[in-house]
This record gives C-alpha cells, structure tokens and sequence, in this order.
C-alpha cells in the first residue's frame, strides 16, 4: 500500500463514549459497509489492557474488508496488534522514537495546531498530520482553541505532507472544508453519535462528491 495514498476521504475515529451505547464494533461493520476506507481507535479513558483487547477485535474486523486501522496513542498497542499504524499528539512519544521501532510500511500522523508544529512534523518525517481543531469542539477534553480555516488554508499553501482536517467538523460545515482543499475530513461525533451512520456517511460521502 502506497503509505501517502491513504490519507484520503473520510477518516473515521471510534470513541465508545459518543456511540449512543451501541458497541463500537457493530459500528465499524457498518462504518465498513458504507464504504468508509480507514478508521481510528480513540480512547483516553479505558485501561491498557481494554485498549488492547478492543484493537485487537479491531484489527480482525478491518483485515477482514481491507480497511486501514490507526490506533491513537499506543504505539505499542498498535504494534502488538499488527495496526497499520498510529496517530500520535503533540505531547506523546516523539515521531523518531515511534519510527525506530515500527517496521518500514508503518503510518505515523500527528496532530498539529500551528504552523510551527506543521513545519516540524515535515522535518520528523511522519506520514500524514492531523490539522485542527478547524471548528469548536467538546470531543477533545485537552485541544487547544478551534485554529479556524486560517490554518488549513496555511497547510494546503505551504505543507507537502498529507493532511486530515479534524474538529467539529459536521454535515453543514463539511462543504467549506472541502472548498479550502482537503482531501481527508476526520469525523467523530458527526458519525459516531448519529443514529443512523450509514445514512449519514452516504450524505457525507454525496458532498465529498459534490452531489
Ligand atoms: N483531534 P469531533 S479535534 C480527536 O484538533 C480530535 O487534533 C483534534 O471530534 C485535533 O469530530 C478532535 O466530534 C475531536 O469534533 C474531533
């Protein structure tokens, strides 16, 4: 797999809290059979241990479709697991350290809130970044400030790496997004917590398409 062909489409993050009390592996089934391509395991507040069983149940179910999985955070779940990669913040393990014990085919995003941090994900090498939060957001307890579209169109300008546009992010906002120039739009609540997620993927897939 081209490592810098993934980061395209919709990128979906699982958090069981927003899943409306529905079991997050029902909902990647579905998120898989509306057609979504890659898909994140987030999950600040479950043990080491929970994290592990959950991806490694994870693991089975996207292998199975051919389904790209991301862990947040863990790189060492990510690598018991046989992940295809993960996404690290700011404050996690650094990007050098993660690459020195992944092996070559492995995805490593980082999230980046500034220029600055932009700049430096170039410089430590990772695979994509997550650019945000574009909009307000309660998903993410510790994010900074929403960065607004100013800084997406800074990445789109100046940025050579993929990107995915992150952060309260929704149905009515998504065209603007778009209209800025990215290519990948991570959602959490606007899909996981929806009632209906296949129907709501069709409709974010129709805009992404420009139906
Ligand atoms: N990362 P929702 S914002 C997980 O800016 C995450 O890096 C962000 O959740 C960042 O789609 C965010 O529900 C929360 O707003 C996204």
């Amino acid at each position: 797999m081209n490592k810098r062909g993934i980061i395209n489409g919709l990128y979906c993050i699982i958090t069981e809290e927003y899943c409306l009390g529905r079991n997050p592996f029902a909902i990647a089934v579905k998120m898989i059979e509306a057609g979504v391509k890659i898909i994140q395991y987030r999950e600040k507040d479950k043990s080491k241990k929970v994290r592990y069983q959950d991806c490694l149940e994870l693991r089975k179910i996207t292998k199975k479709y051919g389904v790209t999985f991301i862990v947040n955070d863990d790189l060492d779940i990510a690598l018991a697991v046989g992940a295809d990669g993960v996404h690290l913040g700011q404050d996690d393990l650094p990007v050098g350290a993660a690459r020195a014990m992944a092996h070559k085919e492995f995805i490593i995003g980082l999230s980046t809130h500034s220029p600055i941090q932009a700049k430096q994900a170039v410089k430590q090498g990772v695979d994509y970044i997550g650019v945000g939060p574009i909009y307000p957001t309660n998903t993410k307890k510790d994010v900074c400030q929403a960065v607004g579209i100013d800084y997406l169109d800074y990445v789109v300008k100046h940025i050579n790496l993929p990107f995915v546009a992150i952060g309260g992010i929704k149905l009515h906002n998504l065209p603007e997004v778009l209209s800025h120039g990215a290519k990948s739009v991570a959602m959490v609540t606007e899909i996981v917590s929806c009632p209906d997620i296949q129907g709501r993927i069709k409709e974010i897939v129709k805009i992404f398409n420009g139906v």
